[in-house]
């Protein structure tokens, strides 16, 4: 007698506000709060499961509206959950390709968007899943070929405080030079044994950041390196920057936007390109890959569309002999999990993944991760191995109804905030 399949009998959207630290980017700063989604599932018998996602309104108002279309539905439905979205969206495959100042993710698209939402939704069906079955979410993806995963440490650019008076504060003091991005770093290394760094750059001029990273070599000696300037300089830059660094970074980040620039960056000076702004969906990967534009996409199973499309994207990569890295966001202990459930089973994924983690020191789960030299180990408990803290939850769900002003990340109006002539940086900056 086959067995029913387990049905969605409740789907929950709870906005939350995380503090952020005043992390520099090449368009500002990170707003004191910022937004984040979770999705809860709960079945017929009783299973539930949490995934999470960006909290931006517009992708809430989408994650809204998946909420109420898979109450009814089986749990493992996850294969029309994308056309679903688009359904209920009221959205069509169109691509209108903007600049993206939100996330510096690339260009705004449905495809982006819905895939985002959709990917909240698959995590926590696969939780839900894991639980009914008693498997861990690796399982059920075909099992872990790791037991561990690596993550880099991420180096930010960043001042003592936000200027806000109510604005949460951080015991990291200012990073504005190259000093204070060694010091991160030994921070970093010491307290989660961090052997690889990421430095995020398009804050200053290239010069002052190609010390730091000069500095950050001298320091941690034969440790693998990354700068990421989120496109924020010209080609010609990009090349120099290049020339400068040569064999200290195992990749550059998206020195330039577009995929033309980079594949004339890559043809200019042979670098390993990385990117996680100019091949963020699918549809995007024919043109670079044909154009040698990039030699390391970062997946990020948010905006791919979730864990199974991440498979899919590994798949990709390797065919074209392309190599996978991680790339985060802001984010709390529910997407870790998610990206290390993931990360342990793709085989091609070739670095340490990248993860925002140490600067977020809220969490909605009753155990936040703890890097232990540098890596998380993959758990064999059922689903994601994470459990919701409820007070947690609703605490920083009541900060997001008081802080109306936050519901959108913004970089840019945060840096109006201590600067009043501040706009939008047109890139290249540099
Ligand atoms: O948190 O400021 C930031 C990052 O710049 C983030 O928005 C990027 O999406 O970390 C990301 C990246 O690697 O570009
Ligand atoms: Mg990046």
């Amino acid at each position: 007698m086959p067995r029913t399949l387990p049905t969605i009998v409740k789907a929950t959207v709870t906005p939350i506000l995380i503090s952020d630290p005043p992390l520099l980017n090449v368009l500002g700063v990170h707003q004191p709060y910022t937004p984040r989604a979770i999705v809860e599932l709960e079945t017929d018998t009783g299973a539930t499961g949490v995934g999470e996602t960006y909290g931006d309104s517009e992708y809430l108002a989408v994650a809204r509206r998946l909420a109420e279309a898979v109450t009814g539905l089986p749990l493992t439905a996850l294969n029309g959950l994308r056309d679903l979205a688009y359904e209920k969206a009221g959205l069509t495959t169109d691509t209108v390709k903007e600049f993206d100042p939100a996330g510096l993710r690339g260009s705004r698209t449905n495809e982006k968007l819905i895939r985002s939402v959709v990917s909240a939704f698959e995590v926590a069906s696969l939780d839900a899943l894991g639980k009914e079955t008693g498997l861990p979410v690796h399982a059920l993806l075909g099992g872990k070929v790791r037991d561990r995963v690596e993550y880099s440490g991420y180096l930010f650019y960043k001042w003592a405080e936000h200027p806000a008076d109510d604005a949460p504060r951080d015991d990291w003091g200012a990073a504005l030079d190259p000093d204070g991005v060694v010091r991160q770093a030994q921070r970093f290394a010491e307290k989660y044994g961090f052997r690889s760094f990421k430095l995020k750059g398009g804050v200053f001029e290239p010069e002052q950041e190609i010390e730091a990273v000069k500095a950050l070599g001298k320091a941690f000696p034969g440790h693998p390196l990354r700068l990421d300037p989120n496109g924020g300089w010209s080609v010609g830059t990009s090349v120099k920057v290049a020339a400068e660094l040569g064999d200290l970074l195992e990749y550059m980040e998206d020195p330039t936007t577009g995929i033309d620039g980079m594949a004339e960056v890559r043809a200019r000076t042979g670098a390993v390109l990385a990117t996680n702004m100019c091949v963020t969906t699918f549809g995007e990967i024919a043109e670079a890959f044909a154009k040698d534009a990039v030699q390391v996409v970062l997946s990020d199973h948010h905006y791919w569309g979730g864990l199974q499309a991440t498979r899919e994207l590994a798949a990709v990569c390797r065919t074209h002999d392309v190599s996978l890295s991680m790339h985060s966001n802001t984010h709390l202990g529910v997407s870790l999990a998610a990206m290390t459930h993931v990360a342990s089973v793709v085989g091609n994924l070739a670095y340490a993944c990248d993860s925002h983690r140490p600067w977020q020191t809220e969490d909605v789960i009753t155990e936040p991760h703890t890097f232990v030299d540098g890596a998380l180990e993959v758990g064999d408990d059922p689903g994601l191995g994470v459990e919701l803290d409820r007070d947690a939850l609703s605490t920083l769900h009541e900060r997001w109804l008081s802080r109306a002003d936050m519901h959108d990340r913004d970089d840019v109006a945060a840096m109006r905030v201590a600067d009043s002539t501040w706009t939008q940086p047109a890139l290249p900056r540099w």
